[in-house]
């Protein structure tokens, strides 16, 4: 099938996301909208994050995609059930396929997740967890000076490491042999979150399993594209076209990346 699939997220972190899909599934076509203009989600309202998440999906129902991914885990959180009941292709989010995850990694179903103001508070985590597993042990932990360390480059600096450090106090003395990385800009300080916390705790990005969920949707419902010449994918962002991509350029390793303004 040629129809492409739809990824929103409140920024550039979705990403992560499509790094996956390009690694297993790189002959789909992407159409990617960065909500940029009105990023970061964590800390926005409920109702502010429904809406940009609908007005995100609106756009791109308008260009015919055959599948929509939240790749937001704070959208997801509070909106994926309202997009799923307003359109008719399937529409999966970061959250199951994490919590999905960890439950098959953990063997002592103690387990730690991390995410944003807005995730934590909406406990979608720990509901889809328990939903797998109901005497599951969760330790919910929000990260807010994450996303910052990230998106100010600072993360590769010295200073992220301890940074990290301390916004991981909260788990200490907690035992758990699994950590999900419940928001779209935790891979990138993945290393350091590794570093402090214990050494068997084994750490499940929601990005790549939620790539394992879209191939068997696909699969599935008989909707692969199985051409194999590549599609070069289409990002839209709500914000300055030129940082957005530099990011793709560099993250994606995609040369003139075809990156587009688009007003919500
Ligand atoms: N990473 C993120 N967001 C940013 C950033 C970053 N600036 C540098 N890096 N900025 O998210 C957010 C603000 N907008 C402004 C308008 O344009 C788009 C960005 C994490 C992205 C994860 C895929 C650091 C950086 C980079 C390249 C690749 C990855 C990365 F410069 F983290
Ligand atoms: N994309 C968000 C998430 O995964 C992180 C950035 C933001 O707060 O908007 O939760």
């Amino acid at each position: 099938m040629e129809a492409p699939i739809g990824v929103i997220d409140s920024g550039v972190g979705g990403l992560t996301v499509v790094k996956e899909m390009l690694k297993r599934l790189p002959n789909e076509p992407i159409v990617y909208i960065g909500d940029d203009a009105r990023c970061p989600y964590g800390p926005r309202s409920t109702q502010e994050v429904q809406e940009f998440t609908m007005e995100m999906a609106t756009a791109l129902s308008k260009m015919d995609i055959k599948m929509l991914i939240i790749a937001c885990n704070t959208a997801t959180a509070v909106a994926l059930d309202e997009v799923r009941e307003h359109f008719p292709f399937p529409v999966i989010g970061v959250i199951v396929p994490g919590a999905r995850g960890a439950v098959k990694a953990s063997k002592t179903g103690k387990i730690a997740v991390l995410g944003t103001v807005g995730t934590i508070n909406s406990h979608a985590y720990d509901d889809a967890i328990r939903t797998l597993l109901p005497n599951a042990t969760i330790h919910p932990l929000a990260c807010p000076d994450f996303v910052p360390i990230v998106e100010s480059g600072l993360y590769k600096s010295e200073n992220a490491s301890g940074v990290v450090k301390k916004g991981l106090v909260g788990l200490a003395g907690k035992d758990f042999d699994v950590a999900i990385l419940g928001c779209t800009h935790y891979p990138l300080v993945q290393h350091h979150i590794q570093a402090h916390l214990p050494s068997k705790v084994q750490i499940i990005s929601s990005a790549v399993e939620t790539v394992f969920d879209v191939e068997r949707i696909l699969l599935s419902k008989n909707i692969t594209r199985d051409d194999s010449s590549k599609v070069a994918p289409i990002f839209y962002t709500t914000g300055q076209t030129q940082q957005f991509l530099s990011i793709v350029e560099d993250w994606l390793a995609i040369k003139k990346p075809d990156v587009r303004h688009i007003m919500l």
